[in-house]
């Protein structure tokens, strides 16, 4: 069996706009009627959930942040009693109090056909062996795609994160088709493999289903030749339901929202106000069918741009493009704004870096200073100082013309950046120290 919404993934917009204004409705006088927190916002701007008749009437809605969910910690945003709760999660947050998420069992049933959707698009299917090598835990990340693909009636091997050689050596006697995991500890992974002297063409491996952080499409290129797969990429929060809320389906040309279920705005960050199709900035996104802990306009933080372009799989879905990261992510290095995932693009098209980089921000005096470490591959690291300088100044003249910043670049030891298992962590800013 796949798992294929047609009714839904391929709704005339008309129509889809009409079944996502129902659902708002439905939400809004859910949260207004059980959700203190709501309630008292909507009252603060004199509205309720009747004023809003068209899908235009968003806009006056007020946003919900993290800091909302902190403020209501542990369970003030549920709109449900704790009885009807089958599952918590948590987000990944690495600072204070985490947020923690619920779900009824109708929504567990939701989420799993909304990960068995884009990992169907992605071309899994029920002949496929699921190998999930995201932490199992309050992560959503392993749960979310372990439900799918059981949904899809694919065979599910819960491997968990680390413990690369195990992965490795389930991957060929299992005869893994699939990997689930972030896109670093695929190269993670990958990496592993050539030193284990083990030709990935060997395995049965096929397609990879990464998400969880941002990843650039030189990465995506990095993944599929050295894994011989094709790397998709999904994207989700646990705030809003975990994976699922968009996948890429295999014309890997954006990722398309399950628009049915969760409704798509781009603000600017700064102002919050609206921003016209196709501007880049932060994406918004307010769930129409959950029960235990609906959201509404939440502001995620992360920034990319929204394609209504047809795509030639078929589906008429919205598609967010990948992302530039989030805009707490973003570094401002001398009044620049500069996201990671930039770097990585410039870092991935010189010859001999390899995918093993560090970010560490300083400010010296008044100035903001950018080194980037770079593992390199052994032969550059090796070679003679003169080449070792053109390289450095190589990659030093690219980030200043396509970012406009100036950087320092250093060279480090091959395998002295530690590999990720689960998200990698580039950033060491010293400024926050
Ligand atoms: O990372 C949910 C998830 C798990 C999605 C596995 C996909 C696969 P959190 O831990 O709450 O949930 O982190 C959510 O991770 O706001 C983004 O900043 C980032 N993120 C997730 N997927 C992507 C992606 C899960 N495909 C935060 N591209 C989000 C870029 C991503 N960033």
């Amino acid at each position: 069996m796949s798992i294929w919404d047609p009714d839904y993934e391929c709704m005339p917009r008309e129509e889809m706009e009409q079944l996502q204004l129902e659902r708002l409705q439905a939400t809004l006088n859910r949260v207004y009627k059980n959700v203190t927190c709501y309630r008292n916002k909507f009252k603060e701007l004199g509205i309720v959930p009747e004023d809003v008749t068209s899908l235009a009437d968003l806009s006056k809605l007020p946003f919900t942040t993290k800091e909302d969910l902190r403020l209501n910690y542990p369970y003030g945003m549920f709109a449900v009693p704790l009885r009807e709760v089958v599952r918590i999660h948590s987000s990944s947050g690495t600072t204070g109090k985490p947020t923690v998420v619920g779900y009824t069992k109708q929504d567990v049933k939701v989420w799993s056909n909304l990960v068995a959707r884009f990992m169907t698009a992605a071309g899994v299917n029920h002949d496929d062996v699921v190998q999930i090598a995201f932490g199992y835990g309050l992560f959503t990340g392993a749960f979310g795609l372990h439900y799918g693909s059981e949904m899809i009636g694919a065979s599910v091997i819960p491997m968990g994160a680390g413990n690369t050689e195990k992965q490795i050596m389930i991957m060929q006697d299992y005869r893994t088709t699939a990997l689930v995991s972030t896109p670093s500890y695929a190269v993670t992974i990958a990496e592993r493999m050539e030193k284990m002297g083990i030709d990935p063409k060997s395995l049965c491996l096929k397609v990879g289903l990464f998400g969880g952080e941002p990843w650039s499409e030189a990465m995506r290129r990095e993944i599929e030749s050295r894994l011989g797969i094709s790397a998709t990429d999904n994207y989700g929060l646990s705030e809003v339901i975990g994976p699922g809320v968009a996948g890429e389906c295999q014309c890997k040309c954006g990722m398309h929202i399950s628009e049915d279920a969760f409704l798509a705005e781009i603000i600017d960050p700064d102002t919050g106000k609206t921003l016209p199709p196709g501007s880049i900035g932060e994406l918004v996104l307010t769930s129409l069918t959950k029960e235990a802990f609906p959201m509404v306009r939440y502001r995620t933080r992360d920034i990319t741009s929204l394609d209504y372009t047809k795509c030639d799989c078929g589906r008429t879905t919205v598609r967010m493009k990948k992302t530039m990261g989030r805009s707490d992510d973003m570094l401002i290095i001398k009044g620049v704004n500069v996201y990671p995932s930039q770097i990585e693009d410039v870092l991935f098209a010189v010859d001999g870096c390899q995918p093993h980089y560090q970010l560490v921000v300083d400010r010296k005096g008044a100035l903001d200073t950018l080194e980037i470490r770079i593992e390199v591959t052994e032969n550059i690291f090796f070679d003679e100082m003169k080449l070792q300088k053109a390289f450095l100044d190589n990659v030093e003249r690219r980030i200043d013309s396509v970012l406009g910043v100036g950087a320092v670049v250093k060279l480090v030891e091959p395998n002295s950046i530690p590999r990720a298992e689960g998200k990698a962590s580039r950033v060491i800013d010293n400024r926050k120290i």
